[in-house]
């Protein structure tokens, strides 16, 4: 069976390629997420997401992880910088986990340069845009494949 990854998306991220496209670029997350699927495909992954703007649904989706998922990727928006329980829920997650922010946050207000996630990721992945994802489903590849 292909390891699986699931990708997850915290506060606002569904508003992706329908506002301030100079920070987050053009694409909506349904196109990233098609990218993804076909990329996941191809380097034999199985593919699972979601997004919430809610805290606790982050965490509780990361808790159906542990029996769900192989690997995650996780965009935790806002959250980075503030959520200590997405960083618990993280660490009672066995498998590796990317971080991966869409614009380079170190670039950005001091308030964005700090990530809770971080604390546990295994890679970080910042300012590559969109295609941010997909370099983190091939270093998922080459960990778990
Ligand atoms: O760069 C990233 O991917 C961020 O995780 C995005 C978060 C921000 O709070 C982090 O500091 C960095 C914000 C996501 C908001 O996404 C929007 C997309 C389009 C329009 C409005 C918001």
């Amino acid at each position: 069976m292909n390891p699986r990854i699931l990708i997850l998306n915290g506060p606002n991220l569904n508003l992706l390629g329908r506002r301030q496209p100079e920070i987050y670029g053009a694409e909506t997350l349904e196109d990233v997420i098609a990218a993804c699927t076909t990329l996941a495909a191809e380097i034999g992954l199985s593919l699972d997401h979601d997004q919430s703007n809610h805290e606790g649904d982050l965490v509780d989706r990361i808790h159906d992880a542990r029996d769900a998922a192989d690997g995650i990727i996780i965009n935790p928006g806002a959250y980075s910088h503030t959520s200590v329980a997405i960083l618990d829920a993280l660490n009672a997650f066995d498998g590796p986990v990317m971080e991966v922010h869409i614009s380079n946050i170190h670039r950005r207000e001091a308030f964005r340069h700090h990530s809770y996630v971080s604390h546990r990721a295994d890679g970080v992945i910042a300012g590559c845009g969109t295609d941010g994802y997909l370099l983190a489903l091939r270093r998922l590849a080459k960990i778990l494949v």
